[in-house]
């Protein structure tokens, strides 16, 4: 085995690195720099081994596309554990395995899985490097495509293992393989990667392993295995959260800006709402919003009490179908350099393409599976261009309206916290929550349609605890405990919302137009905030009235508004159903307070 010389001085990372080494027995170990020089290597490699097609760099400069095996194309839920000591403590709404049995297990699937490739010595940091914020981790992988992803996506490299050799930060060690190893002289494929497939966690020791998959979530493990699953489960124990939620600055006419976080389930429109580009009527008057982050926060009180958040990654790892100018310009100008591009299609002349990018499609597409593509051919065969959970993979400081303060170590104030699903029924466009509690309440009882960014069934409403059902690492009961109780922390709560951009009328047309016009419902989010909006209220929260949202420049008649608004006394009804499901299943370690807060719902009714 050969190795490039350690970057680190620290004697625990020598020895697991070895250990492991020892365990998966790649034929060579890279200690990852992180510089550009670096990235660039590795990016000419995976061009040789075809896993990288390197794009026009006249159009794309600094871009290159990836196509994943079709059998690894998203998260994957069932094959997710949470192998805590005990079964109850993981919850009922998460996988569980005896971590005893787990080890074993994974054991087994570990040895010699990296014969014949390199590992990656991969030290990553979740947040600017050295906030008291940010949370350290070092994953040994053996897929440069997570090295070079993972540059994009966090901070990494020689600065990371300096922090790391300071020797007073706990890091988490995240093992990976694509498990797929090479005998000698055996070819290997573009996308390697494994049909059994294992994500786990385990909480109390703060350790991820991840098997068989090299995509997204399953992969690149400072996103959703350390920065929500595990990280939940240390927020839990130091009094802070770390939840799936965007964070945006709105900046008013005053100059004044208001910090809000928003939880989406994954492929709801995080990216979309993080860097909405607001009506020309409200950009006259001096309306922005800034972006902070996409689908990360870590949010903690101060010293004073107030919440501070920060995004504890720097890139975006977007859903690219419906990404276009039309719909998000600011991610269109992100994406345009430096990013890498899975499982879009391409053109002949080196360039990606995705379903909803433009009205009409380039000539002579090549889909997301190699195959040759045409709006004919798709009508026959039913297959997209672009899968429907294909991302790009964008660094955050490109964005234009990436927030200044978008690195400050310190975070930024947080004034409101949103909750949305999609729902076709049932859900206004927006209402706001009587208190912190009910607040809670109105997170906990989120629903949604499920999306494409999990394998599975599309379309089904399932409840989705503030977007974190797939990535809460631990009871879910405790975690609605542990919102409650963050409330004795705070001088101030920040105010709670949910919205609905996605309710359709009796034809399945959508009711509102959404993207830059939810701008207008984001003002009154705002306004209320700052004490300058007024409210109904109804019994589930307070609701604008048609004369409370500002309509300059769209013409949106009141009788579409109230459609929009509409309390269905019988829908709410099965909805309230819903939640007692939900909570049937987490009732031995339910909070008292969200029985209440049902109780008052069903009694306002
Ligand atoms: O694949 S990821 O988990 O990173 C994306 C998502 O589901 O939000
Ligand atoms: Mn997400």
């Amino acid at each position: 085995m050969t190795s490039s010389t350690p970057l680190s001085t620290n004697a625990h990372l020598l020895k697991w690195v070895e250990k492991m080494a020892g365990l998966c027995r790649p034929a060579a170990i890279h200690w990852v720099d992180g510089s550009q020089s670096e990235y660039d290597a590795l990016c000419r490699q995976m061009v040789e081994a075809g896993t990288f097609i390197r794009l026009d760099q006249e159009r794309w400069p600094g871009c290159h596309y990836a196509r994943s095996d079709a059998s690894d194309v998203a998260r994957v839920e069932d094959r997710t554990f949470i192998c805590s000591l005990s079964k109850a403590a993981a919850g009922p709404t998460n996988n569980w395995v005896n971590p005893f049995d787990m080890r074993k297990k994974l054991r087994g699937l570990f040895d010699g899985c990296m014969a014949g490739r390199t590992m990656y010595v991969l030290p990553f940091s979740m947040g600017p490097i050295g906030s008291p914020m940010s949370q350290i981790g070092v994953q040994l992988t053996d897929s440069p495509y997570v090295v070079v992803n993972m540059r994009i996506m966090t901070r990494i490299g020689l600065p990371v293992f300096a922090e790391i050799d300071r020797g007073d930060r706990r890091v988490v060690p995240c093992m990976h393989s694509v498990g797929r190893p090479l005998e000698p002289g055996q070819k290997d494929v573009p996308w390697p990667c494994n049909t059994e497939k294992y994500i786990v966690h385990f909480p109390e020791t703060r350790e991820i392993w991840s098997y068989g998959s090299g995509y997204g979530g399953n992969a690149l493990l400072g996103k959703k295995c350390f920065g929500l699953r595990i990280a939940s489960a240390i927020a839990r124990d130091e009094g802070w959260l770390a939840e799936h939620m965007l964070i945006l600055g709105v900046e008013d006419p005053h100059g004044e800006k208001t910090y809000v976080a928003a939880a989406f389930p994954s492929a709801c429109g995080k990216t979309n709402f993080a860097m909405m580009v607001p009506p020309a009527s409200f950009r006259d008057r001096g309306w922005k919003v800034w972006t902070v982050g996409d689908d990360i926060a870590w949010i903690r009180p101060d010293a004073t009490g107030r919440l501070r958040a920060i995004n504890p990654e720097t890139g975006f790892f977007g859903v690219a179908p419906g990404t276009s100018n039309a719909t998000n310009p600011n991610a269109m100008a992100t994406l345009a350099r430096n990013t890498i591009f899975t499982n879009v299609a391409l053109t002949p002349d080196g360039g990606v393409w995705w379903e909803g990018m433009t009205d009409t499609p380039p000539d002579r597409l090549t889909d997301w599976q190699g195959n040759p593509w045409t709006p004919e051919i798709a009508k026959t065969t039913g297959v997209k261009a672009a899968h429907p959970n294909a991302r790009f993979t964008a660094p955050a400081a490109q964005c234009p309206t990436i927030d200044p303060a978008w690195e400050d170590p310190a975070g930024v104030p947080l004034s409101a916290i949103v909750f949305g699903g999609r729902r076709a029924t049932t859900m206004p466009l927006v209402y706001q929550a009587f208190n912190w509690t009910s607040g809670v309440y109105m997170g906990a009882t989120m629903g949604s349609e499920t999306t494409a960014a999990a394998a599975g069934a599309v379309g089904k409403v399932r409840r989705d605890p503030m977007a974190m059902l797939p990535f809460c690492g631990y009871h879910m009961g405790d975690y609605f405990h542990h919102w409650i109780g963050m409330q004795k922390h705070l001088s101030e709560t920040p105010r709670v919302f949910h919205v609905n951009w996605f309710r359709k009328d009796e034809n399945g047309k959508f009711l509102w137009p959404g993207f830059g016009e939810n701008m207008r419902v984001l003002k009154w989010i705002v306004d209320r905030v700052r004490g300058r909006a007024l409210a109904m209220e109804t019994p589930i929260g307070w609701v604008p009235r048609y004369c409370d949202i500002d309509w300059t420049g769209l013409e949106f008649p009141p009788e579409a508004f109230d459609r929009l608004q509409q309390f269905d006394r019988a829908a709410w009804r099965a909805e309230i159903i819903g939640h007692e499901e939900l909570f049937l299943d987490l009732h031995d370690r339910l909070p008292k307070e969200m029985i209440y807060e049902r109780e008052l719902l069903i009694c306002r009714m």
